[in-house]
């Protein structure tokens, strides 16, 4: 009931809409109405009262729940259910104990993370109320070898949701998303699968949105930033959100139905920290030193290393060759 009062004022915002009309429409008394509204504000929305013209809508609070995300989206099926969480330890960890029940696009979001997780066992910082920490749930009917394509996706998506907010970005293949050399987003893609069948795909996405630079570790402030500190300004994490679902849909889609991921290497390519550059390429325990120098049309990266032989890797960590190391 309450999510339609909240709809009702949103649909009337900058205007007030009488007590008596809500509970006609809603089918509530007065009171009831007026006990929806006092709890819509202790949940931080601002709701203006005049005894003759009823309620308005004057402003929202900046959580990351449907309400207040829905009215951005564009898509289909991604995010049109979304699990809002104040505190999770991971929102992949949740997302997986979730995604056999739940449809595909399903989307998990919270405040904060405790145990926010990077590739390898690594830490993701998450603090509360300053990033977007969400993961998507994907039920893919592709081999699970396709599945490092998807990363891509949401790199790509995020990408074009930054520019969208008129912020140029660089994508760090496979899984960062980078500006003037330090990282503001980082994706996780994880999946569980048998044999040639996905069950499901869990992607992570996590962008720094409103961090300030005391957010991040004496150690990691050199190598990551958030897009408040590259602009300047809060930014509204709703929008950006809604944003990167739009546009994680639309890339998706074609590589779902047909295995067209075209749109998504162009970006990949267009985009490209790497391209060019000398990188440095470890997978496990095996460290190489080579040239980056494409992207192929399955979202590999080109290889050239030094005796002239080339190579297309499909996952792995790599780093740039920097003024004093590799960072
Ligand atoms: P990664 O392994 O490429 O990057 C992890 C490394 O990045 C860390 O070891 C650290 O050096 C650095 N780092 C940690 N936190 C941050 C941060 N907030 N900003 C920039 N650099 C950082 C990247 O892994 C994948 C990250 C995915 C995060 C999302 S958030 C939602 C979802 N849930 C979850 O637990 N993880 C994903």
């Amino acid at each position: 009931m309450r999510r339609n009062i909240l709809l009702m004022l949103k649909k009337h915002r900058d205007e007030f809409i009488s007590g008596e009309r809500i509970s006609q429409e809603l089918g509530i008394s007065r009171t009831a109405v007026w006990k929806h509204i006092n709890i819509l504000r202790e949940e931080g929305y601002e709701i203006e009262s005049m005894p003759k013209n009823g309620y308005k809508l004057v402003s929202s609070p900046d959580i990351l729940i449907l309400e207040e995300i829905e009215e951005y989206l564009t898509t289909n099926f991604i995010g049109r259910n979304i699990y809002y969480f104040d505190s999770l330890d991971s929102t992949n960890t949740k997302a997986k104990e979730m995604a056999m029940d739940e449809e595909e696009g399903t989307v998990v979001v919270a405040e904060e993370q405790i145990k926010g997780k990077g590739r390898l066992g690594r830490n993701w910082v998450s603090p509360k109320g300053k990033g977007i920490w969400m993961s998507i749930i994907l039920k893919p009917n592709m081999l699970p070898s396709e599945v490092a394509k998807l990363t891509l996706i949401g790199a790509a998506a995020v990408n074009k949701a930054l520019e969208e907010m008129g912020i140029i970005s660089y994508i760090k293949w496979p899984n960062d998303i980078v500006i003037q050399g330090k990282k503001v987003c980082g994706i996780l893609t994880e999946m569980s699968c048998e044999l040639n069948i996905i069950n499901y795909v869990i992607m992570g996405i996590g962008i720094n949105v409103n961090l300030l630079k005391e957010d991040f570790s004496q150690e990691l402030v050199d190598k990551a930033t958030s897009l408040k500190e590259i602009t300047g300004r809060d930014l509204d994490r709703k929008r950006l959100l809604a944003s990167v679902l739009n546009h994680f849909e639309n890339l998706y889609l074609p590589f779902k139905q047909r295995g067209d991921i075209s749109a998504t290497i162009d970006i990949s390519r267009g985009k490209s920290l790497l391209i060019g550059k000398e990188i440095r390429i470890l997978r496990g325990n095996d460290e190489k030193i080579g040239r980056a120098l494409d992207i192929d049309e399955q979202g590999g990266l080109i290889i050239e290393y030094k005796d002239g032989t080339r190579e297309h890797i499909f996952s792995g960590e790599v780093s740039i060759r920097g003024l004093r190391e590799y960072i």
